[in-house]
């Protein structure tokens, strides 16, 4: 018999049984949360998560890189039921549009600094950061299709990239397990790999070597398939779900120097790293860097809303709209009149409180130097920062940087002790990760701060106690 549904009679052991019975979870062993039941999130504000039993938990990955403007903001709440109590939905198709998409492409258009005369005038909308990447692969073929260019088809991406979990999205991923599941990638999609200069670095080498010969993977790779068989090379600026990893100073200018040489549209996945992430509207500006297409999701509503799209450049605008006629790709939600009314919310928001310019100037150097403090743990490899995300690896010895075996999931295990601390922060392998809400005070981050060197002792003495450690 199935259990009572009233949220406010469910006890804990009620919700993760009816969890565990009928709701299927992204990314989740089933098995698994059926044995242990799921953490209950109930509510949250500002810089906290609340669980059904109570605890008070840091959430130093902003939901999941996400709640940029922090929770329980009540602006953006008032904005959806605005807009739900006026035009809850209409579509956009068949000339049909309505004001706060209108106003959202424009202001999106407006925060988009031009770089090297290229310009975003133009905004397609999705809901999701996943089918916007579809939305870039159809776009991209589309636009070498219209300059009679067919046979440029295929997109190349990297190594651990994450794009997102639809199939073009997992194909343009690099993550082999995802590769595993459903016969990916699709066709004409393929990977180099990433610039991850503490496991890939030369002995010898410095880190601004390491980040031209890393580019050069692109040029190789280039030069392989065929350049008039290339459309698009696909990159986060910073990888966020791969576990941080920050490329040389030296490396996107190179790869600029290569997809400029070849011709090749650049498409910058900027789901994690726009929106005052990295102190900047937009990652681009920070690199230097001048991408055709851009993908934005997650904290463009903060992800107090799903909404997602592409800032189209110039170059592919102009060539779509005024030599492509119909460009038949579309979605029921794009340009959905609360999703982008909520956008519109928390983008003023953001600007008022002038976030992207605290992450660059204040909260972002701060969390820099408290987090390089932790190179002197001796469990830490090396700490590193990029604006408001941050990653560490652990490793078995300092001296030598050897890792431990990926067998004793050291990660997990440094995992478990954050939460039992009360502080969200991801693990990825043996990279622990963190991209907390821009509205943290320097008083947060010195609480945050506390917790992760908690959790790392405690986990330096559990690895010490099994003999693993020395
Ligand atoms: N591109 C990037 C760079 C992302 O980080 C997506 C695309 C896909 O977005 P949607 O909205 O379709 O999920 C993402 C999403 C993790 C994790 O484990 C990261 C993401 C999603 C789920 C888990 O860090 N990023």
């Amino acid at each position: 018999m199935n259990a009572p549904i009233k949220p406010e009679h469910l006890s804990t052991q009620d919700i993760q049984a009816l969890d565990s019975a009928h709701f299927l979870h992204p990314f989740t062993d089933h098995g698994d949360l059926a044995t242990r039941g799921a953490r209950v999130i109930t509510k949250a504000d500002g810089i906290y998560i609340w669980d059904s039993e109570g605890h008070q938990i840091l959430d130093a990955m902003s939901g999941l890189w996400c709640v940029n403007a922090g929770y329980g903001r009540r602006e953006l709440a008032d904005a959806a039921h605005q807009q739900m109590m006026t035009l809850p939905f209409y579509n956009s198709f068949f000339q049909t549009t309505n004001v706060p998409a209108v106003k959202l492409a424009a202001k999106l258009a407006q925060l988009a600094p031009e770089v090297g005369g290229r310009r975003f005038q133009h905004v397609f909308f999705s809901s999701s950061g996943s089918e916007s990447n579809d939305t870039n692969v159809r776009m991209a073929r589309r636009y070498w299709d219209l300059l009679g260019q067919p046979q440029r088809k295929v997109i190349i991406s990297r190594h651990n990239a994450y794009h997102g979990s639809t199939m073009a999205g997992a194909s343009l991923g690099g993550m082999s397990g995802m590769h595993a599941q459903g016969d990916l990638p699709i066709p004409n999609i393929t990977h180099i790999d990433q610039p991850y200069f503490f496991e890939n670095g030369r002995p010898g080498e410095t880190e601004a070597e390491f980040g031209i010969r890393a580019a050069r993977w692109l040029e190789e790779k280039i030069l392989a398939i065929g350049p008039d068989k290339v459309a698009a090379f696909i990159a986060e600026p910073v990888q966020g779900a791969g576990g941080v990893i920050i490329p040389p100073a030296t490396y996107w200018p190179e790869v600029q120097r290569i997809v400029d040489q070849y011709g090749i549209l650049l498409i910058a996945d900027e789901v994690i790293c726009a929106f005052g992430r990295l102190g900047h509207w937009f990652a681009y500006e920070k690199f230097g860097i001048r991408p055709d297409l851009i993908t934005f999701a997650k904290a463009v509503t903060s992800g107090y809303i799903p909404l997602g799209g592409v800032m189209v450049g110039d170059r592919v605008a102009k060539v779509l709209i005024e030599q492509g006629g119909e460009f038949n790709h579309g979605y029921t939600y794009s340009g959905h009149p609360v999703a982008c009314a909520v956008a519109l919310a928390n983008l003023e928001l953001m600007e008022r409180e002038e976030l992207p310019r605290k992450v660059r100037e204040d909260i972002g150097p701060y969390l820099a130097q408290r987090f390089a403090e932790l190179n002197d743990h001796p469990l830490v490899g090396v700490a590193e920062t990029c604006g408001f995300v941050a990653g560490l690896v652990l490793v078995k010895d300092k001296a030598t940087r050897t890792v431990f075996d990926p067998e004793l999931a050291v990660g997990m295990m440094c995992r478990a002790h954050c939460f039992k601390n009360g502080l969200i922060m991801r693990a990825v392998g043996d990279r622990m990760i963190i991209a907390p809400p821009l509205v943290m005070t320097r008083a947060q981050i010195d609480e945050m701060m506390g917790l992760i060197r908690r959790c790392l002792d405690a986990t330096l003495a559990e690895l010490r106690a099994k003999g693993l450690k020395d």
